[in-house]
């Protein structure tokens, strides 16, 4: 079933020039498409690779709202912001374009009008929400109000989120506008819908067929095959909106193009632009109109639907009804999230770290080896600050750098910094030379199935091995009887080190080039074959570079620093309650705070939220009962030291009584912390 292809065309998401990039955005799609392209580059496959931003939608125009400021300089500030990122972590864009340019508005206003003229787009009259205070239709998100099904005072006009059930702003009761808190009025508003139900079987069979030729991943076919099932609807494409690709319809001169119809389209104005800037404005045609190429679609999770459903059928529809066609996507190798330090990353709470701050700090290559190990390609996975170290010093300074510095170390040090030649080869050569044949292709094959992480840990294992190879070998101890024995193993390291550097190119561009030049090499290790890691590519004789330090180690304190600003970034709890009335001291001198330990800890029957927990608080032991059993299990009560309000009226919870109250803090998100003290002071301890 594999196809044999030409070239290959990657897109990565285009970000949203609404805020800064962060590390999640690039283990989502950005480093894995990279790391593809440069793996199918050293293939010596004809690869373009585009992104850009993405300019329009309604968050950008709130962004320029509270700013005071206009959604172009929005998206001018935070295009070159990310723009900038994207190079300083060593993205290798054939082109990264904008949706704010007139060549893209002609793309896409030519897509729609095509679609529109060949009666595809139904016309379709309905009610929305209309915020007046701001001369505002509302998209669906920036309604609240109280759900109709569940009661839950902070529904969102498209979703309730305590009780799941979709909703359509208008059902809404008490409805708000989250733009101006005013409560919106309904108007009738007239849009263009696209089909997409029309659509479903031949995606349906779009999909199969893609998959049985480029195995697609099973979280991907997951999400489409839920949309499947609940049935494709018909979704408007426009909007009534200022910003935006405008429509070029008579009567629809007040709309826009939906944000999502534009930004996909982007990729292929992006193609467009990339071509006109190298001299030859048509050949963004091959790569989009000539089924000799294959298209991959890098993506985050929460762009499934757009890539792999709504994307496709606009690009059928246009195929039905033109000369030109379209190739679709040969896969969408969508990544899960990843999460920072535990917990989902928030702009809004600070949590998280931007890409160019992250590389203001340490280099671009510790970051992409550690995302990279840690990519989220089938479950959401997690940063850690210590894992960042860990990888950074015990993975690239002491196994690869090592590797290749006593190497380069030693050849200069005993061969006047030349390849020395090889002599007849013994087992541990051979069993180093056939490893060394093998990793290209199986590193290789994993890059192919998108499997970046695992090819990835077979280059560095081969690494490992090098390194072993080098201790077994002794060569200080050969280079003083045997020199004959000791250069091979030093011609061998040195071979490898070459090797190292091209397969890991596309994962550590800037190391690989380093080490490119140290062994004085012609060209860029980007340059060399992927298919030469496999040979010894050095002749002896050959006059090395200089030896440099590959990578820095990071110390424990500047870890423990960026682990310490944690909870820092996190804004105080925003539990929201009205301020109470000031006290005394001596009103707050009533309330008897002690340190007590928790000895047992039990669910309460029947009930979802308490657990009674039998406590010491030094002198006497008592029960108490806390509403804490949707944030913590039992067992890991037991054992705690906790602080309790002692002097508290007793009271009956479900038929249990409760002497005394524990302490515990709320988050934003109404999560649950217990309070405890710091050190691990005796039960019974006054708090003051
Ligand atoms: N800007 C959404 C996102 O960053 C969006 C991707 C567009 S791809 C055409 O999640
Ligand atoms: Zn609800």
């Amino acid at each position: 079933m594999k196809k044999e292809f030409k070239r290959i065309l990657v897109t990565a998401a285009l970000p949203y020039a609404n805020g800064k990039l962060h590390l999640g955005h690039l283990a989502g799609a950005y480093l894995p498409a990279d790391i593809y392209t440069r793996y199918q580059r050293s293939m010596k496959c004809d690869v373009v690779f585009l992104c850009g931003s993405d300019e329009h939608g309604v968050p950008i125009t709130i962004t320029a709202d509270q700013e005071k400021t206009t959604p172009q300089a929005v998206v001018d500030r935070y295009h070159a912001l990310n723009k900038s990122a994207f190079e300083k972590f060593g993205m290798g864009f054939d082109n990264y374009s904008r949706t704010s340019l007139p060549l893209h508005h002609e793309t896409a206003k030519e897509f729609f009008l095509k679609l529109h003229e060949a009666k595809i787009l139904k016309e379709k009259k309905e009610k929305q929400m209309y915020d007046e205070k701001a001369g505002m239709f509302l998209p669906d998100r920036y309604v609240e109000g109280i759900c109709p099904v569940c009661s839950n005072p902070e529904a969102r006009g498209d979703q309730c989120e305590k009780c799941g059930t979709f909703l359509n702003p208008v059902e809404l009761k008490n409805p708000r506008s989250k733009i101006t808190g005013e409560t919106p009025s309904v108007r009738e508003t007239t849009h263009l819908y696209f089909p997409l139900g029309d659509y479903q079987k031949k995606l349906e069979s779009y999909i199969t067929e893609a998959d049985k030729r480029d195995t697609w991943k099973e979280n991907v076919l997951q999400y489409c095959r839920s949309w499947f099932k609940e049935g494709l609807q018909d979704r408007a494409v426009t909007r009534d909106l200022q910003w935006g690709v405008r429509v070029p319809l008579k009567g629809f001169e007040s709309k826009v193009l939906y944000v999502w119809f534009d930004a996909v389209l982007g990729y292929i104005s992006s193609t467009k632009e990339w071509a006109a800037r190298i001299g030859s404005p048509d050949k963004w045609k091959e790569y989009w109109l000539d089924s000799a190429t294959k298209y991959v679609a890098f993506i985050g999770k929460d762009n499934v639907v757009f890539h792999c459903i709504v994307f496709p059928s606009m690009l059928m529809a246009w195929n039905e009804n033109s000369q030109e066609k379209y190739i679709l996507p040969e896969n969408v190798p969508a990544n899960e999230f990843l999460n920072f330090e535990g917990q989902k990353f928030s702009k809004s709470r600070g949590w998280g770290i931007d890409v160019d701050e992250f590389l203001e700090e340490f280099p671009a290559d510790a970051l992409r080896y550690t995302l990279t190990m840690n990519l989220p390609e089938s479950r959401d996975a997690d940063f850690y600050w210590k894992d960042f170290q860990a990888r950074n010093n015990n993975e690239l300074a002491d196994i690869l750098g090592n590797f290749i510095n006593r190497t380069l170390t030693f050849a200069h040090k005993n061969f006047k910094g030349e390849i020395p030649d090889r002599g007849s080869l013994n087992p541990l050569d051979e069993e180093l030379l056939g490893y060394f044949k093998s990793v290209p292709k199986t590193a290789g094959d994993l890059f192919e199935r998108y499997r970046f992480r695992d090819g990835t840990l077979e280059i560095m294992n081969f690494a490992r091995f090098a390194n072993k190879y080098f201790n077994d070998s002794e060569p200080w101890k050969t280079l003083k009887g045997d020199t004959t024995r000791c250069a091979t193993t030093i011609n061998l390291c040195l071979q490898v080190a070459r090797s190292l550097a091209v397969l890991l190119q596309p994962v550590l561009p800037f190391a690989s080039e380093k080490i490119w030049k140290m062994l004085n090499l012609h060209d860029t290790s980007a340059e060399a074959g992927w298919s030469s890691a496999g040979e010894l590519g050095i002749p002896a004789g050959h006059i090395l570079g200089q030896p440099e330090i590959l990578f820095t180690k990071i110390e424990d304190e500047v870890i423990q620093k960026k682990i310490q600003q944690l909870p820092s970034r996190l804004p105080a709890p925003v539990e929201k309650s009205p301020p109470k009335p000031i006290i005394t001291i001596d009103d707050f001198k009533k309330i008897e705070l002690r340190v007590a330990k928790v000895l047992q800890a039990e669910r309460v029957p029947k009930s979802d939220k308490l657990i009674r927990l039998e406590i010491s608080i030094g002198s006497e032991q008592r029960q108490i009962v806390a509403g804490i059993a949707q944030h913590y299990k039992p067992e890991d009560l037991i054992g705690k030291k906790i602080i309790v309000v002692a002097n508290l009226a007793p009271a009956k919870l479900m038929g249990h009584e409760s002497k005394g109250m524990l302490l515990a803090a709320s988050d934003g998100s109404g999560k649950l912390f217990i309070v405890t003290p710091e050190n691990d002071i005796e039960e019974g301890s006054l708090v003051k």
